[in-house]
């Protein structure tokens, strides 16, 4: 890139002139990609099914010492670091097999789990085990040391999101491993859902004055439960359907200080309007079978399966069958910086133009053999 000489001096001239800015390690600015940069996040998605059986073949190659957590990221084809899902955010698939322990870290990163499958695992966060079961949103906030362990007699997967790249160009990433496996038990199981899980009533006694919220498990029955009692009176949201925020109940505020994170009942038949809003949103099919347009393109989704809709992207939603789709987003970071913007689509009706269905990019060849990071193991 660059400009020829204007007025001012001969091609030879300018070329000397970049080279002594180039010398003091600067750059015309209009030399840069700089502000034309293109948002790299692509429209995306991943079927549970071709995940499944890569995660229990996970199981019988790597032994969870090595891994740490034996997770699968789902990587976006857009982005060039190949382990994130979105520009800020990771959408990843964890296996835990009976009896395996997940040793016991923290990182300034949050995180949050959405169980797909299996009973009986828990997730320990500062010493409180909270029991998991399929369709549970389950919360790890930032700087929380936790542990996973598989107590039940099965497979246990769930879908992890963080917010890693975020933290990570924030250079604010920190992580530690705790020195034993678990950290102690000092609070009784699910104490965060005997005194936060009460809706509308929080304990008066409480204090609690953090970005997340202080709720661990926010149980899928009694999320379902509501969003049908809801839906019995009204049809919700016009682009989102019956749609609820996973709150921090003590402030009203989202559930992890960076991650905003939603369910939404669409009913069978039912489409929604398209529009399009700032901030990255990671989707998971919870229940349910249907379709999203996504920028004119078609994906159809089942069951367990996870997709992308990058900031600014159009979308809408239609059920084929009763479905509810949780998802995570990272309003919470540009809310409050005034950089969330929200367009309905006013043009047909709300509906896009369909100009294509989604198919899986063929993976690029990125080099390299088998890799292996870091191990935690004493
Ligand atoms: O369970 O703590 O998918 O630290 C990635 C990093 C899960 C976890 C991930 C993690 C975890």
């Amino acid at each position: 890139m660059g400009i020829d000489a204007g007025s001012g001096g001969k091609v030879e001239d300018l070329h000397f002139f970049y080279e002594q800015v180039k010398q003091v390690h600067g750059r015309g600015l209009w030399q840069t990609e700089g502000t034309a940069k293109k948002a790299a996040t692509l429209p995306y998605l991943w079927k549970f099914e071709d995940f499944r059986p890569l995660l229990f073949k996970a199981t019988e190659m790597v032994p969870i010492e090595l891994a740490e957590r034996r997770v699968l990221v789902m990587a976006n084809p857009g982005i060039t670091s190949d382990w994130q899902a979105s520009s800020t955010m990771l959408a990843n698939l964890q296996i835990i097999l009976p009896g395996e322990v997940a040793r016991s870290h923290r990182h300034s990163a949050s995180a949050l789990r959405l169980v797909i499958e299996g009973t009986g695992a828990y997730t320990a966060v500062n010493g409180e085990k909270s029991y998991m079961e399929p369709g549970d949103f389950v919360t790890t906030p930032n700087w929380t040391w936790h542990d996973h362990g598989n107590e039940g007699d099965s497979a246990m997967i769930w879908l992890d999101g963080l917010d890693v790249p975020l933290i990570q160009a924030t250079e604010t990433n920190f992580y530690e491993v705790y020195e034993a496996e678990q950290y102690p038990i000092v609070t009784p199981d699910d104490m965060s859902i005997r005194l936060f899980g009460g809706g509308a009533l929080k304990p008066s006694w409480v204090k609690h004055n953090q970005y997340f919220s202080p709720l661990l498990n926010y149980k899928f029955t009694k999320t379902y439960e509501t969003l049908k009692a809801m839906s019995e009176h009204t049809d919700g949201s016009p682009h989102d359907g019956i749609s609820v925020e996973y709150a921090n109940p003590m402030t009203g505020g989202p559930a992890l200080a960076t991650i905003a994170c939603f369910a939404s009942l669409l009913a069978p038949g039912l489409r929604t309007k398209a529009h399009r809003h700032t901030g990255g949103t990671i989707y998971h099919v919870i229940k349910g079978k249907g379709r999203s347009i996504i920028q004119g393109k078609v994906f159809h989704w089942s069951e367990k399966d996870t997709f992308v809709v990058p900031s600014w992207h159009w979308h809408e939603h239609q059920a084929e069958s009763e479905s509810v789709l949780f998802s995570y987003s990272d309003s919470p970071v540009i809310t409050p910086l005034g950089l969330y913007y929200e367009e309905a689509l006013k043009e047909d009706n709300g509906h896009q133009k369909i100009e294509g269905t989604f198919e899986a990019l063929p993976v690029p060849e990125r080099g390299g053999g088998v890799q292996q990071r870091r191990t935690h193991s004493k």
